[in-house]
C-alpha cells in the first residue's frame, strides 16, 4: 500500500482520509482496511455507522455528538438549547490528519512555536508566552462545511448539518502582543501563515498534506495563541497544548498544534491553502484565484422544538452570530418566512465574535409549520434566503435550508 492510499491528496485535502477508506472499505479493499487500521481502529467497526467515540475524544458526550468518523465528530442540533458557551464535551472534532499523540501535551509549558517575519524572529515556548500577556476572547468556531449536508448537488466530505460550530471561550497571549516584543511586523508582509504541528509521514510532499493557513494580516487585529479552552488548558482534540485562534474567521484557520506562525508575503504552499477551501462552481478544481474560507458572515439556526412539539405556549430556541462582525438582531418566522417577528437574545453578550443563544415565546395550535430564523449583523448584512452552490458545499448561511418542520399536535 502506498502512503497516498493512507493520506489522500489527488483532490482537496479536505477530502477526508477517513470518509474515503470507509467507503472503500465498504466496497472490500484490502488497502483500505491497512489504512483504517492505521489510524487506531479496527475495520470491523468501521464497517458499521460509528457510534462509539474514538479514544482521545472519549471524553465527550457521546449522547450528544454524531460519530461521523474518528476525525468528524458533529454536536447535535438540540444540545445547544439556549448555551451561550458549547460545552467542551458537546463541541465538534474535524481533523484533516489523526491527531496527534498524546505526549505533545505532557509538558505544555515546554511546548514551542516559532515566530517569523517579525524584526526579531524567536522560537518561543508556552512558559515564554505566559509572559508576554494574557486575554481572554469568546469566539465561534464553525467549519467551512457546516451545513454541507444541504447542498442538493451532494458535495463530498463530511456531511454537516448545524453542528460543525460551537461557541467557546479561549485563553491565551493576542498575536499582537508577541509581535511587539519581536521588534513588530517585518515590512512587506501581508498573510499571518500558521502551521499545524501534525507529524506527518515519510514520502509524501508535505505541502500535499500538512494544515498550514494564511489569512491577511488585518487578522492581527484579534488573533490569539491560546492554550486554554472553556477555563481547562486546551484539550488534545482541540489543539492543545497551543492553538491559534482566529477571531472571526472558518474553522480551517483556528490552527491546532501550531508550532509556527510566520507573517509571510505569500499565501502558504500547502495545499489546504493553494487549492483546498476555496469556493468556486460545481464541478471545477480548486486553485488559488478563487475566494478562500475566511471571513465569515452572519448566520443563525434554531435548536428547538426540532420535529414535534405541543400546542399551546412554545419557546423558539436557536443561536445567531454576526462572524467578522457583530450580531445585531434575529428575527424567527413560523409560517415559512412569509413574516418575521424579532427574537430576544438570552443572557450575557460575550462579545463581537460569540453567537447570542436567542427566544422568541410564541402560541402554537396543532398544524404543520416551517420555522426559520434569518439575523442581522451591526453592518446590516442579512442571511441570504439561499445558498451560494459551490463545489465543495462550503459556507452555506442560507436561512431556508436551516429551517426545520415541525408538527404541533
Ligand atoms: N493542526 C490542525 N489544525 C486544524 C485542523 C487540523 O486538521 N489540523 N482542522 C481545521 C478545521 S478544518 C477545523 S473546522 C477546526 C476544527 O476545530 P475543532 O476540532 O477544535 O472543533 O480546526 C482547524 N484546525
Ligand atoms: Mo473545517
Amino acid at each position: 500500500m502506498s502512503l497516498s492510499d493512507q493520506y489522500p491528496s489527488n483532490t482537496d485535502v479536505q477530502a477526508e482520509p477517513i470518509q474515503l477508506s470507509r467507503r472503500r472499505l465498504l466496497l472490500g479493499s484490502a488497502g483500505a482496511m491497512a489504512s483504517v487500521s492505521l489510524l487506531g481502529f479496527s475495520p470491523l467497526t468501521r464497517a458499521e455507522e460509528p457510534k462509539t467515540l474514538p479514544d482521545y475524544v472519549k471524553w465527550k458526550n457521546a449522547n450528544e455528538v454524531i460519530v461521523h468518523s474518528a476525525n468528524t465528530i458533529e454536536t447535535e442540533r438540540g444540545a445547544i438549547g439556549s448555551g451561550v458557551v458549547t460545552p467542551s464535551d458537546k463541541l465538534y472534532v474535524r481533523n484533516n490528519l489523526p491527531a496527534p499523540n498524546e505526549q505533545i501535551v505532557a509538558d505544555r509549558d515546554a511546548w514551542k512555536v516559532s515566530i517569523k517575519g517579525v524584526n526579531n524572529p524567536k522560537t518561543l515556548t508556552i512558559a515564554d508566552l505566559k509572559d508576554m500577556g494574557i486575554e481572554t476572547v469568546t469566539t465561534v468556531l464553525q467549519c467551512s462545511g457546516n451545513g454541507r449536508a444541504f447542498f442538493e448537488h451532494g458535495p463530498g466530505g463530511t456531511q454537516w448539518g448545524t453542528g460543525a460550530a460551537g461557541c467557546i471561550v479561549w485563553t491565551g497571549v493576542r498575536l499582537r502582543d508577541v509581535v511587539e516584543k519581536l521588534g513588530g511586523v517585518k515590512a512587506g508582509m501581508n498573510y499571518i501563515t500558521s502551521t499545524g504541528g501534525e507529524s506527518l509521514p515519510a514520502g509524501l510532499d508535505p505541502k500535499t498534506i500538512q494544515v498550514e493557513r494564511s489569512v491577511p494580516t488585518r487578522a492581527l487585529d484579534q488573533a490569539l495563541l491560546a492554550w486554554e479552552m472553556n477555563d481547562d488548558p486546551m484539550p488534545l482534540a482541540h489543539g492543545g497544548p497551543l492553538r491559534m485562534v482566529m477571531p472571526g474567521y472558518y474553522g480551517v484557520n483556528n490552527v491546532k498544534y501550531v508550532e509556527q506562525v510566520a507573517f509571510t508575503e505569500d499565501q502558504s504552499e500547502a495545499k489546504i491553502q493553494t487549492s483546498g477551501y476555496r469556493i468556486r462552481p460545481i464541478g471545477d478544481k480548486g486553485a488559488p484565484g478563487q475566494p478562500s474560507m475566511w471571513e465569515m458572515p452572519v448566520k443563525s439556526w434554531v435548536t428547538a422544538p426540532l420535529s414535534n412539539t405541543n400546542k399551546g405556549r412554545n419557546m423558539i430556541h436557536g443561536v445567531a452570530f454576526g462572524g467578522i462582525n457583530a450580531v445585531a438582531k434575529v428575527d424567527v418566522s413560523i409560517d415559512g418566512g412569509k413574516t418575521w417577528k424579532q427574537a430576544r437574545f438570552l443572557g450575557p453578550d460575550m462579545g463581537r465574535y460569540a453567537w447570542r443563544p436567542f427566544v422568541l415565546a410564541t402560541d402554537l395550535s396543532p398544524g404543520e409549520y416551517r420555522i426559520v430564523s434569518r439575523a442581522t449583523d451591526s453592518e446590516g448584512n442579512t442571511q441570504p434566503p439561499n445558498r451560494t452552490e459551490n463545489e465543495r458545499g462550503y459556507g452555506n448561511a442560507s436561512w431556508k435550508d436551516h429551517g426545520v418542520s415541525v408538527t404541533v399536535g
